[in-house]
């Protein structure tokens, strides 16, 4: 598949490997944490999770909540609530506030599967939970903030968890991180769009400039104003990546725009919450 089309493929060979594991690890944790983006609320959620988890009890935490627009964020959390039957709640790595409720709902959440057990004659065990969701959603990160610690590897790109680790947090919970899953194949083009803006997908999957082009026009459509005001262009100039290099003087030898330093930073400033705090699904997706 040429880089420069629109089309965003990805046949990665360790996310086959990451479900298989997900899968065989299953049966030995009490309850799931799904981590979704919050500023995609429906495009980072995994089309087969609940076939993937059966009937694990979940906790859903949309993270990264600090890059979204709160109060639209809140109207996610109650349909998610509604559709999934399960509890929804925002969050952020730099946040700890929402730490206790967390570790609450966790250890609640496997309270009954323990008590199964226990039953059967086992001794009381911590919690095991298991810790899910799309790459670079922030699935080490959270666990990293509910320890304390930095005992899992973070990094600001997708696939950086290779592989499953247990980390304890106290005598009552443990965490599984595990490796960051997307569906083999993506279909559905406006999705796999998004999850590159957010970097869920590898950069070897796509062209930045195509999807830096995309992201100019997706803002432009929903939030023109606020783009327009962060990248200083003239009511008259459209907002695309040549009107950007030229307002930032970034120009290549014969004069050109420098479309591939500014496909970049676009990127970049976008994904660190610079030119706003959005959320790109639609609602009632
Ligand atoms: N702004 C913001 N950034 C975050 C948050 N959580 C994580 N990040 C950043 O997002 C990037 C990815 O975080 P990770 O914790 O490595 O994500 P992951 O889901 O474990 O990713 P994989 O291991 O690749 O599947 C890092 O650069 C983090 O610093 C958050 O709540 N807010
Ligand atoms: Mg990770």
């Amino acid at each position: 598949m040429k880089k420069d089309k629109l089309h965003i493929h990805w046949y990665p060979g360790h996310i086959a490997k990451a479900e298989k594991k997900l899968k065989e690890q299953l049966s030995l944790v009490d309850a799931v944490i799904e981590v979704l983006d919050a500023r995609l609320p429906y495009s980072s959620s995994y089309d087969n999770i609940t076939r993937l988890l059966g009937e694990k009890p979940r906790l859903i935490l949309l993270n990264k909540a600090d890059l979204t627009d709160k109060q639209e964020l809140k109207k996610w959390i109650s349909l998610i609530e509604e559709k999934t039957g399960f509890p929804v709640l925002p969050t952020d790595a730099k946040n700890s506030k929402d730490l206790s409720v967390i570790v609450k709902k966790s250890v609640e959440l496997s309270e009954p599967r323990i008590q199964a057990l226990m039953k059967k004659g086992l001794l009381r065990r911590p919690a095991r939970v298991m810790v899910v969701g799309m790459p670079n959603v922030g699935k080490s990160s959270i666990i990293n903030k509910l320890t304390r610690s930095s005992k899992t590897k973070i990094g600001a790109k997708a696939g950086v968890t290779r592989q499953q680790q247990w980390v304890r947090l106290n005598p009552q919970l443990e965490l599984l991180d595990t490796p960051g899953i997307i569906p083999m194949k993506q279909e559905d083009q406006d999705r796999a769009k998004k999850l590159a803006f957010v970097n869920a997908v590898s950069e070897n999957a796509y062209s930045s400039e195509i999807v830096a082009k995309e992201l100019l026009s997706m803002l432009n459509s929903k939030y023109p104003i606020l783009t327009r005001e962060f990248y200083k262009l003239d009511k008259d100039l459209d907002l695309t990546l040549e009107n950007i290099s030229k307002q930032r003087n970034w120009i290549v030898a014969g004069g050109n725009p420098d479309i591939e330093r500014t496909s970049v930073y676009v990127l970049r400033d976008f994904r660190e919450g610079k030119i706003g705090k959005f959320i790109l699904d639609d609602f009632c997706e």
